[in-house]
């Protein structure tokens, strides 16, 4: 079934203007830009973002604009699909690259939006969560989840580089975005707690009777554990079957953001990888190799650095290439779909 619903323009010009100065509008000319029929019309355009392309105009940005002025020096993945100058990367999700410069340092605030970070180059940064100081190598995933405090800061040398995701688009249309500022916080001198309370997969503290288990009890997802994890995984897993792992929150096993949800995945030597078609956005980031990856028909190569995305429903495939594994972090927003009691996943065509 397939009704012409019609145009604005069917109906007579003064009765369009009737509506408007009422401050109404006829819903059945936009029937189907709202609901669609059987699949969602993404708006979002899939775009690889090349770190060799970035991080020369990050530097630049070092030397045009100085941490104080800029509070977070960062360059936003504009999706294409949605206009120049697009506040996200796809969905709901947005993600820049930010920089900090040796002995810099992004000052203390907190907000409503979560945010994720993924470091992609440099050593000697760190980001305080809530006073745990969190290291940042490269790789590692940090959480700052909405409502923490948070600040940013590099005793080492060289430039550090890291990918921010957030849910802010998401705040923006729920018109409940804001910052609150602080001064710098002063860490707790001990080390994160993936290495002090989660050192051991498989074991959390014990919690005496009426203790709350916290909700957000770990920041840091140092990569080297992520690494080790996926090559365990791939060893035993037969080929063609995804190598996969869920970032989640050690004491529930739950998502470890409230909307955006984190994969380490890799891609074996010669192996096609084909998920299935997903309701979701996905931003995909590579720490480690080379390969390609077809969406809706447009083929990436990318590379150690580079950042790509994909709308809901794409068509996705991925190859590793060369002689080593390629190793990917996937971020996405099943978590935020699944509160609203949505999330599908449709078989390839
Ligand atoms: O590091 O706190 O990419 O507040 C955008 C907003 C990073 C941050 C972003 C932010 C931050």
């Amino acid at each position: 079934m397939s009704t012409n619903l019609g145009t604005m323009e069917d109906l007579p010009l003064e009765y369009r203007q009737a509506v408007e100065n009422a401050n109404t509008t006829p819903l059945w000319p936009l029937m189907r830009k709202a609901l669609p029929h059987d699949t969602p019309v993404p708006q979002s355009k899939a775009c690889l973002w090349a770190y060799d392309t970035i991080r020369p105009l990050l530097l630049r940005a070092g030397e045009l604009t100085p941490v104080e002025k800029a509070e977070r020096r960062v360059l936003i993945l504009s999706d294409p699909g949605r206009g120049k100058g697009a506040m996200r990367v796809a969905g709901p999700i947005f993600c820049g690259m930010q920089l900090l410069l040796p002995g810099e340092k992004a000052p203390a605030h907190r907000h409503t939006p979560s945010a994720a970070r993924i470091v992609v180059e440099g050593e000697g940064a760190y980001t305080i969560v809530n006073g745990e100081k969190c290291v940042m190598e490269r790789g590692d995933l940090i959480l700052t989840p909405g409502g923490a405090w948070h600040d940013h800061g590099h005793d080492g040398k060289g430039p550090v580089i890291w990918l921010d995701a957030l849910d802010l688009p998401l705040f923006i249309d729920l018109e409940a975005a804001y910052s609150v500022e602080r001064e710098l916080q002063a860490p707790k001198n001990r080390p994160d707690a993936s290495e002090v309370e989660y050192a051991t997969p498989g074991m959390v503290p014990a919690r005496r009777n009426g203790h709350a288990r916290p909700s957000y009890p770990m920041m840091r997802y140092p990569w080297t554990n992520a690494e080790k994890g996926l090559r365990a995984l791939a060893e035993h897993t037969p080929r063609g079957e995804p190598v996969e792992l869920d970032y989640v929150n050690p004491e529930t096993g739950d998502a470890c953001l409230p909307t955006m949800g984190f994969t380490a995945m890799m891609l074996r030597q010669g192996e096609t990888v084909k998920p299935p078609l997903r309701s979701t956005s996905a931003v995909h980031h590579v720490v480690e190799g080379s390969g390609k990856s077809t969406v809706n028909g447009e083929t990436f190569a990318w590379k150690r650095g580079d950042t790509f995305s994909a709308p809901v429903f794409a068509l996705i495939e991925h190859a590793a290439a060369g002689s080593e594994p390629a190793l990917l972090i996937r971020v996405h927003d099943t978590p935020l779909q699944q509160k609203l009691n949505y999330y599908e996943e449709r078989p390839r065509p």
